[in-house]
C-alpha cells in the first residue's frame, strides 16, 4: 500500500487530494497546524480516513516526526498562506511559511530519507503568482517569472529550492505551476466565493449588495478537483519536472460576475456590486492565462470542468448552504 503525507490537508486543495488519494487505495497522512484548529471537525467528516499529525511547516523537527510517523511514498507540500491581498500585511510570516517553509519540508525530507531519498517523490505547490507582471502571453514553464506580492515572491523561491533540490541531490521533486482553482471548498476570502456567496444571498434576499476591489484583473480559472489529479499524475512520472496547469482561458472578474449573477437570472448585476479602495492591491497581476500543453501532451491531463460550470457549481452549492443555514 502506498503512503502519501499532505501538508496544508485542511485546506481545499488537500481536502480533494486527500479524497482522490484514498480513491486510489492510499495510506494518507495530513499535517495539521495549531492548538486547536478550527477545521478538524471539516478534515474528519470529509477524511475519516486520513491520519493527522500536528505539525507546522515552520518547525523542522516537527516534520521530521510527521516523515517518521508516516514513512511517505509521496509527500505533497501544499502548506502555505495562500491569500495574496493578506501577504502584504504579513509579509515576514508569509515569507516564512510559504517560502522557508517549502524548504523546511524539502530538508526535512532529505534528511529523512536519507540514502532512500530515491524512494521518495515530492510535490511542491507552485503558483501563477509567480508570473505576476507577465513577461509572455499565455504563461508557459519558460516564463521569466516576476513576482508582484510578497506571497508571489516567497512561491518563487520555494519554486527554486525544489528545482535545486533535484539538480543537487537527484531528488525526484516535481512543481505544479497550478493557476487559480476554485471550487465550493474554496476559502470565503477568495474572489470567486466572495462573489458566489454573496450572489447566493441576493438571490435569496438576504443581502443588497456585495463590496469588491479591482473587477479588471483576468485570471484563468479552474476547477480544484480537476486540479489535484494534475498533483499525482506528476508524481507517477518517472522524471521530475516543472508543469504548468491551467484551462488556457481567461476572464476578468466582470465575466465572472455576469455569470454567476446571470445563473441567478440577475442581468442588471452593477446595482449589487460596489467598489472598494480596502480590497484594491498595492501591486497587481493584471493578466494570466496559462498554457497547459505540456501537461496535457506529458501527463495526458486536461481540465473536464469549464469555466461557466465551476461559477454555477460554486453559486449552487452556495444557495443550498444558506437554505440549510436559514432552516
Ligand atoms: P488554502 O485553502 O489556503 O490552504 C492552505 C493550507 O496551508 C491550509 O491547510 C493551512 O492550514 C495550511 N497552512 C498554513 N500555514 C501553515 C503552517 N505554518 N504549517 C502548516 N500548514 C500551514 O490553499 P489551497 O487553495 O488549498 O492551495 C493549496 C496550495 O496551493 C497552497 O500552497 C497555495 O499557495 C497553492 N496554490 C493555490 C492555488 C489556488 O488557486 N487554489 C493556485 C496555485 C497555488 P490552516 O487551515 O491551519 O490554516
Ligand atoms: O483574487 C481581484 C484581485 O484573491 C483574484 C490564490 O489561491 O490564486 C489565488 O490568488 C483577483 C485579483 O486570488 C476582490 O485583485 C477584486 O486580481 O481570488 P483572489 P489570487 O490573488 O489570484 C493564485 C494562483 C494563488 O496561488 C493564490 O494562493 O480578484 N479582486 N476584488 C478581489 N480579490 C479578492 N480576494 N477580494 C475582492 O474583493
Amino acid at each position: 500500500m502506498k503512503r502519501a503525507l499532505i501538508t496544508g490537508i485542511t485546506g481545499q486543495d488537500g481536502l480533494y487530494l486527500g479524497e482522490l488519494l484514498i480513491s486510489k487505495g492510499y495510506e494518507v497522512y495530513g499535517l495539521v497546524r495549531g492548538q486547536n484548529n478550527p477545521k478538524l471537525d471539516t478534515v474528519r467528516r470529509i477524511l475519516p480516513e486520513v491520519k493527522l499529525i500536528f505539525g507546522d511547516l515552520t518547525d523542522l523537527p516537527s516534520l521530521l516526526r510527521a516523515l517518521e510517523t508516516a514513512r511517505p511514498h509521496e509527500v505533497y507540500n501544499l502548506g502555505a498562506i495562500s491569500f495574496v491581498a493578506y501577504s502584504w500585511e504579513n509579509a515576514s510570516m508569509t515569507s516564512d511559511v510559504t517560502g522557508k517553509g517549502a524548504f523546511n519540508m524539502l530538508e526535512a525530507t532529505r534528511l529523512w530519507a536519507g540514502s532512500k531519498l530515491d524512494d521518495v517523490r515530492f510535490y511542491q505547490a507552485s503558483s501563477s503568482e509567480m508570473f505576476g507582471k507577465v513577461q509572455e502571453v499565455p504563461q508557459r514553464e519558460s516564463t521569466l517569472l516576476w513576482p508582484r506580492s510578497p506571497y508571489g515572491v516567497a512561491k518563487v523561491f520555494a519554486h527554486y529550492m525544489t528545482i535545486n533540490y533535484r539538480e543537487s541531490y537527484g531528488m525526484h521533486a516535481s512543481s505544479g505551476i497550478l493557476f487559480n482553482h476554485e471550487s465550493p471548498r474554496r476559502g470565503p476570502e477568495f474572489v470567486t466565493r466572495k462573489i458566489t456567496q454573496a450572489v447566493a444571498r441576493i438571490s435569496l434576499g438576504l443581502q443588497e449588495t456585495v463590496a469588491l476591489g479591482n473587477l479588471d484583473a483576468s485570471r484563468d480559472w479552474g476547477f480544484a478537483g480537476d486540479y489535484v489529479e494534475a498533483m499525482w499524475l506528476m508524481l507517477q512520472q518517472e522524471q521530475a519536472d516543472d508543469y504548468v496547469i491551467a484551462t488556457g482561458e481567461t476572464q476578468t472578474i466582470r465575466e465572472l460576475l455576469e455569470v454567476a449573477f446571470g445563473h441567478v437570472g440577475i442581468t442588471d448585476w452593477e446595482r449589487h456590486v460596489t467598489q472598494d479602495p480596502r480590497f484594491m492591491r498595492p501591486a497587481e497581476v493584471d493578466l494570466l492565462v496559462g498554457d497547459p500543453a505540456k501537461a496535457r501532451e506529458t501527463l495526458g491531463w486536461k481540465p473536464k470542468v469549464d469555466f461557466r460550470e465551476l461559477v454555477q457549481m460554486m453559486v449552487d452549492s452556495d444557495i443550498e448552504d444558506q437554505r440549510q443555514t436559514s432552516r
